[in-house]
């Protein structure tokens, strides 16, 4: 760890005004992929000069936005930044040398960014400077804001997140497969919002045949967003010739097992993935996913996919939909293939949030670490 991250004492006001460069960060949450949210405030004291956050790759960083408002006004003023300013000319100018331009005295930074591009070259350039560099400063927050660009840069794959309505009794679908619906009409709304922040929703060649999603982002107004990448694991190449999710305005990935044939006349991009034993190979599907720049991806499929992905210990989160119905034994549960024969086997989650959504439940839990 660098001088910057030794852990300094922040005041309140470096609390508030960090507090302040997180939620304006969040505004990029459903355009900034497949870079992280950036938010960035400039301050004279408690007083704000100005501030900004990244909106979309390509675009200006957070602090590029924060210092054309401060204007003459960021002279010897803190800098307050959800993310270690760049040092690397990508598709704009390193920030850090933007902000010793502007004449920034004190730069107060959540916490480092692990982009080897980047990771503690942006804070030595700006220590070199004379510049005052402090790190650390509400860190849980940022990572949990950017748990999806750490996920892919740290562990070169998405975030994984499986969404799931379920009935009070645990079940997902009825034995003929129909689930239309089990949650209620807000709870399908707020999905959107999951969507809209996803890199990618994935599901499988059963879903697209049972409930033909379409899997696109609806608002239903102007908000923008980027449209997650359509991914449909179908192993035979069995649904390309049907299904909702050809249409629209989002791309479409096929990923199949190696010996399928795609017919020649297939639009859609279609990969070849690694099977074991007549299933996916589902850390490929990630790595896949991360190479191409997601960072959250989402999974809304069947029991067979959902419990595939629980299995195999690549679930990060379960975004569940509780509603107040039953569908009683002959319904289909919510995984399937978690063989788990005894207590001590359990497989144990810890709940993040829970709330209220209409008529049903929200909850978003995680899995405790083994
Ligand atoms: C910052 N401020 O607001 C953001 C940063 O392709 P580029 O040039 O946009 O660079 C993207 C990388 O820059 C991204 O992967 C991350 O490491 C960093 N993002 N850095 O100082 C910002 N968005
Ligand atoms: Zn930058």
């Amino acid at each position: 760890r660098s001088s910057a991250e030794a852990m300094p004492a922040f005041s309140a006001t470096d609390h508030a005004l960090m507090a302040r460069a997180l939620r304006l960060a969040e505004r990029g949450a459903y355009t900034t992929q497949p870079n992280p949210m950036v938010g960035c405030v400039i301050a004279q004291g408690d007083e704000v000069v100005g501030e900004g956050w990244h909106q979309k790759k390509g675009g200006p960083h957070a602090e590029v936005f924060a210092l054309q408002a401060a204007g003459e006004r960021a002279k010897d003023a803190t800098a307050y930044v959800t993310l270690e300013p760049c040092s690397h000319t990508g598709s704009t100018p390193p920030c850090a040398d933007a902000l010793i331009k502007a004449g920034i005295s004190r730069v107060v930074a959540a916490m480092r960014d692990p982009n080897p591009q980047v990771d503690g070259s942006g804070f030595a350039k700006l220590q070199a400077a004379g510049i005052a560099v402090e790190s650390g400063l509400m860190e849980k927050q940022a990572r949990e804001q950017n748990r999806g660009f750490l996920s892919r840069v740290e562990r070169g794959r998405p975030w994984l997140r499986v969404k799931l309505a379920s009935s009070v009794d645990g079940r997902s679908a009825m034995a003929s497969g129909d689930s239309k619906w089990i949650s209620g009409e807000a709870s399908r709304h707020d999905v959107q919002h999951w969507r809209a922040r996803s890199g990618a929703i994935l599901t499988g060649a059963g879903t697209v045949l049972t409930d033909d999603p379409h899997l696109t982002v609806r608002l239903g107004d102007d908000t923008a967003f980027v449209p997650p990448l359509r991914v449909v694991l179908d192993p035979g190449l069995a649904t390309v010739a049907r299904g909702h999710v050809r249409e629209g305005d989002a791309p479409t990935l096929y990923l199949h097992a190696p010996d399928a044939k795609p017919a020649r006349d297939m639009h859609a991009e279609h990969v070849a993935v690694p099977v074991e034993g007549g299933r996916f190979d589902l850390a490929a599907v990630l790595r896949l996913l991360g190479e191409r720049g997601v960072n959250e991806a989402q999974v809304e499929a069947g029991a067979t996919l959902a419990g595939a992905f629980l299995a195999a210990g690549l679930v990060d989160e379960l975004l569940l939909y509780v509603a107040p119905v039953m569908l009683g034994e002959r319904a289909r549960p919510l995984f399937e293939g978690l063989h788990i024969d005894a207590m001590t086997e359990r497989l144990r989650m810890r709940i993040v949030e829970s709330r209220r959504i209409g008529d049903d439940v929200r909850v978003l839990l995680r899995p405790e670490p083994a």
